[in-house]
């Protein structure tokens, strides 16, 4: 474990990274650290911005495609924590000047009802979700050229920046369903199997997650699952996420 001060710092740098949207090196390169020390300055990255008064909204998983995992050399989920000033509404306008190099992903959410137990080796988390719906997830790496160890993503609490979701309907299985992802003149399709073959499973493994990382899941939280395809660049204009069955959510990338 390093040092607690070494984890402010490294916390600090990163946090200045992001409100002044300039990119920073990885913390690799000047700092030897694991995945524990990792999520370590993920909280203290979290309480800054809960210091200055962003509220938890949520969770989202990262790296739950087999494709990522592998570009990572990784077999394992990463957790990240949503606040209240990563929201955008559906349909509205995101300044593109709050990021240093933004990218979007079509997601799918879950919406929590009730706090779920860690402690209890019974807790049944699909009970804990009563609702579903589309989510865009707005990525922005605080690493110069993207360029980050498996440890730095988890202190830059895995690249969160912003999300914005679409109409809620009562949860219902979301396996298989036909993804496209419209971001100004670019299109990407996929399909929600991309997210650990079904997002249900996500699901699961966020509350292993939360579990071994101790990060709370309270009711009214929003859970991203995961990306249903490849990020592609925030674009200017209307970004959109379509889930065959389930609605859309979009968002205007304006400077
Ligand atoms: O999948 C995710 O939401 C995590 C993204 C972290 C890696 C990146 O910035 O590309
Ligand atoms: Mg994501």
């Amino acid at each position: 474990m390093i040092p607690a001060d070494t984890i402010d710092e490294l916390a600090r740098r990163l946090d200045t990274a992001q409100t002044t949207r300039t990119d920073t090196p990885s913390l690799a390169d000047t700092h030897e650290f694991d995945v524990d020390d990792a999520y370590a300055i993920q909280a203290a990255l979290v309480a800054l911005r809960e210091a200055r008064g962003e509220r938890t909204a949520g969770v989202k998983l990262g790296f739950t495609s087999k494709a990522k995992m592998a570009q990572m050399g990784v077999s394992d989920v990463i957790v990240g924590r949503l606040t209240d000033a990563m929201r955008v509404a559906d349909g509205d306008d995101v300044d593109l000047a709050r990021f240093i190099h933004p990218k979007v992903e079509p997601e799918v959410a879950y919406r929590l009802c009730r706090d779920v137990d860690l402690d209890d080796p019974a807790t049944d988390i699909e009970s804990c979700v009563d609702a579903v719906a589309p989510a865009l997830e707005i990525i922005d790496s605080r690493y110069r050229d993207f360029r980050f160890t498996y440890g730095d993503v988890v202190a830059d609490n895995t690249s969160a920046s912003a999300y914005a979701v679409g109409p809620w309907r009562p949860v219902a299985s979301v396996s298989n369903r036909a993804v496209r992802l419209i971001a100004g003149g670019t299109e990407v399709t996929g399909s929600t199997a991309a997210i650990l073959g079904d997002p249900v499973r996500a699901l699961h493994a966020l509350l292993d997650m939360c579990r071994r990382r101790r990060v709370p899941l309270r009711a009214g939280q929003v859970v991203l699952a995961g990306a249903a395809t490849a990020a592609v660049p925030l674009p200017e204009g209307v970004t959109r996420c379509e889930v065959a069955g389930l609605g859309s959510v979009s968002v205007r990338g304006v400077r």
